[in-house]
């Protein structure tokens, strides 16, 4: 993963100082590509522990149309809590104490950041015990989930673009068309969070399947480790399927940038030396990524350097 750690040198090289949505501040650049050979082993940070488990369960939840934070947070997955919670603090019927800029202020005033983690662990109670708040406080809108299984048309159907794609590496592998696009212009208003990875198309050669990202927004530190391995078993799961070997997965990024408080964890992750990466198991008794289970999926030889915390900007 030595890609991702001279992605990192390079944004606190070359990066310039710019102000974000988040109010945080970051350093950035624009455009930036990175290259990861699948069969060389699977690529998970090694040079910092990443949890694994919650990119299974993520991606699972995008490849079965879900929307809701409730999956996730019964999957003890809190990756997403956030942005639910967001909709949830700025609604009439929320009263507890003001939550303007709840990330902002929680990463300055620890005091704050207790009662938003208060604030946090009650939504995730009404979430889990309460099908009417679920229903209305866990949906974060037509984001990735519904995109990709269910992209809206204009006649009231539908579109299965990942079912369609599979089929299409199936029976035409050479097309250039293999595309899955998150980016709905008539939706983005809609959706808690309009989509980072945007864009992707898959491609097949000797036998092999790679996947090109495009990756609008990149928070390099906390979400690019998540991303890379997130497309990446999305690769070998679709391979899978389709009988075919693992080529490349081509990550390219837009505005890839590190917080300003994410930098003295950058530097304590780049003294460290990179591992070898562990390989990837499948459970073979299934065949369609479909029917794919969190226990379908497990790391073999995954030996990181210990975590490195961060706040995540909201
Ligand atoms: N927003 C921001 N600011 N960054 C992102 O990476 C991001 N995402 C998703 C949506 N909005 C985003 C959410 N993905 C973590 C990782 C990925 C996320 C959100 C949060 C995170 O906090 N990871 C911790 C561990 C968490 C845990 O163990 O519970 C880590 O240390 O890696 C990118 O698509």
């Amino acid at each position: 993963m030595e890609q991702y750690l001279t992605l990192c040198k390079h944004i606190m090289n070359s990066g310039v100082t710019k102000g974000d949505r988040t109010g945080t501040g970051t350093k950035s650049v624009f455009g930036y590509q990175m290259r990861f050979d699948l069969s060389e082993g699977f690529p998970l940070l090694t040079t910092k522990k990443t949890a694994f488990r919650l990119v299974v369960s993520e991606l699972l939840w995008f490849l079965k149309g879900d929307t809701n934070v409730k999956t996730l947070i019964q999957a003890n997955n809190h990756i997403w809590d956030e942005w639910a919670f967001e909709k949830w603090v700025n609604s009439e019927e929320y009263t507890g104490p003001d939550m303007t800029n709840f990330g902002v202020r929680a990463a300055k005033d620890p005091e704050f950041k207790n009662v938003v983690q208060q604030q946090m662990d009650l939504f995730c109670e009404k979430i889990l015990s309460e099908d009417a708040f679920a229903e209305e406080f866990g949906d974060l809108g037509p984001v990735y989930g519904r995109q990709w299984r269910s992209w809206p048309t204009m006649d009231g159907q539908t579109i299965d673009q990942l079912r369609n794609v599979i089929e299409q590496i199936k029976v035409n592998p050479d097309s250039r068309r293999h595309i899955i696009t998150a980016w709905n212009p008539a939706e983005v208003d809609e959706m808690a969070l309009p989509p980072c990875h945007a864009f992707m198309q898959f491609y097949v050669a000797n036998g092999k399947l790679s996947c090109q990202l495009y990756q609008r927004s990149a928070d390099v530190f906390l979400g690019v480790p998540f991303n890379i391995a997130s497309y990446a078993l999305l690769t070998h799961l679709i391979a899978k399927e389709c009988h075919l070997e693992v080529g490349e997965f081509v990550h390219t990024l837009g505005d890839a940038h590190l917080y300003v408080n994410h930098m003295e964890q950058v530097t304590t992750q780049l003294e460290r030396e990179p591992r070898a990466l562990p390989q990837l198991l499948l459970n073979d008794q299934k065949e369609s990524i479909f029917d794919f289970e969190i226990e379908d999926i497990a790391l073999e030889g995954y030996d990181p350097h210990p975590r490195i915390k961060a706040p995540i900007a909201v």
